[in-house]
């Protein structure tokens, strides 16, 4: 496919997911507005449409919580309640005071948002400006929820997989042992996922059962953090969710420069998210991110692509070098043919089919990419490049074959396609 169609399709594929107010990850799989989705698909419609991807942004945060949550999945009114599981039935968002009118689900996503919000004002600054005023305290109010209720001194935890948005990734695996759910736990209720899906892909009924006990005991405290917490089985702080916190927190400093509000207070906690995440999560001598579990307190040693995304913040050298020539070698294996492997090559736990335990996505690919860009590595990053367009060739899929580069899981996934849109944009225009 020349550039020029591979331009076309991807916007036809954004247009053919857009709904009224925002653009489903997948008419088939994913039919509702989902958190980060929405944030990648807005700097893909910023090239194209910088007014949908301001709508896309500010239909998201009209849901956010009065806690200043902002939710991972936004329910669309019009779509079937049982299209999706779990779906608005098992959320229950209607009953918790502070939710929104508009039904989600009560947890969260990687916070991304202000780093979108940001390239959606940069495309049309004239139109942004406005658009940045009324976003700029709803993404404060989303980093004062994180800080407030989420704290691991630092950091943020999440306390489910989907709130990692790398749902399956061997990194959870050991604090999900300690995740006691039976079959029992998916009984009367049915994983519309593998209507669309080869279940080889996707995760497995053992991981499904431990997910939906994990968010429904989360829901059964109301949400409440400071009640649900203490003795949750899942608490993890992830290096991916951290350094996109971080990164935010250097948007919203640029963003509040152009508003003429105080930007200092967001670079400081900028710069202290990068510190705990290289004194906290960074493991000198792996060259390497990892999560870290609060049953143990320990760092998982598990190569996941999540422990790359670091190179967004600004970084010392050496761990830049470090990061880079984990990218380069053998567990991730940066090629121009197919995006980086989710998880580890040659790790125990690879499966090139298998969702996060493997296969290659476009989404995390980009962010590395960015990170890479930010410390000049120009050459890699042409390589990244070069592998997502080879992707978006073989058409948007969810993901690839991290070795052949075939396309697995759904068609016409809109972050495949957005974020292909923006790699094909001037880099020039970037800072
Ligand atoms: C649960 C929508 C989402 C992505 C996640 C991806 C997958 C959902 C699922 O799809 O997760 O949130 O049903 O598996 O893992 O990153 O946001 O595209």
């Amino acid at each position: 496919m020349a550039e020029h169609d591979l331009h076309s399709s991807a916007v036809a594929v954004l247009e053919a997911n857009w709904e009224h107010d925002h653009t489903v990850p997948s008419r088939r799989l994913y039919p509702h507005q989902w958190s980060w989705d929405s944030a990648f698909v807005a700097v893909g419609w910023a090239r194209v449409d910088p007014a949908r991807a301001r709508r896309e942004l500010e239909s998201l945060l009209a849901a956010q919580w009065a806690d200043g949550r902002v939710p991972q999945i936004v329910f669309n009114r019009e779509t079937p309640r049982d299209a999706y599981f779990p779906g608005p039935d098992f959320w229950r968002s209607a009953e918790v005071p502070g939710a929104p009118e508009r039904e989600t689900s009560g947890i969260l996503q990687p916070p991304l948002h202000a780093v979108a919000a940001w390239e959606v004002y940069r495309a049309d600054p004239i139109a942004g400006r406005p658009f940045l005023e009324r976003v700029y305290p709803a993404l404060r109010a989303q980093h004062d929820y994180l800080r407030r209720e989420r704290a691991d001194g630092d950091l943020a935890v999440i306390v489910h997989p989907w709130e990692s948005g790398q749902d399956n990734s061997p990194s959870w695996d050991t604090e999900l042992a300690g995740v006691e759910a039976g079959p029992e736990a998916l009984a009367g209720h049915r994983r519309r996922d593998l209507d669309h899906s080869d279940p080889a892909d996707r995760p497995t009924d053992h991981d499904y059962a431990r997910y939906v006990a994990l968010a429904q005991r989360y829901r059964d405290h109301g949400y409440r953090d400071a009640e649900a917490l203490p003795g949750h089985p899942f608490v993890m702080t992830d290096p991916l969710f951290n350094a996109l916190l971080g990164w935010s927190d250097e948007a919203l400093a640029r963003i509040a420069e152009v508003l003429g509000l105080p930007a200092q207070h967001h670079r400081a906690d900028a710069a202290r998210v990068r510190d705990a995440l290289l004194a906290q999560l960074y493991d000198a001598d792996a060259g390497h991110f990892f999560a870290k579990g609060r049953s143990d307190g320990k760092r998982v040693a598990e190569f996941a692509v999540g422990g790359l995304v670091p190179l967004v913040l600004d970084l010392p050298a050496d761990v830049v070098g470090a990061l880079v020539r984990g990218a380069t070698g053998p567990r991730f294996a940066l090629n121009g043919r197919v995006p980086l492997p989710s998880y580890d090559l040659t790790g125990p736990a690879f499966d090139a089919a298998r969702y996060w335990r493997g296969a290659a996505w476009v989404n995390t690919s980009w962010l590395v990419l960015r990170g890479l860009e930010r410390h000049g590595r120009t050459s890699e990053a042409a390589v990244l490049r070069a592998a997502i367009r080879a992707a978006g060739r073989v058409g948007f899929r969810e993901y690839y074959d991290p070795i052949t580069g075939a396309g697995r899981g759904i068609a016409d996934f809109s972050w495949s396609a957005a974020l292909t849109l923006d790699v094909l944009s001037n880099e020039e225009e970037r800072p």
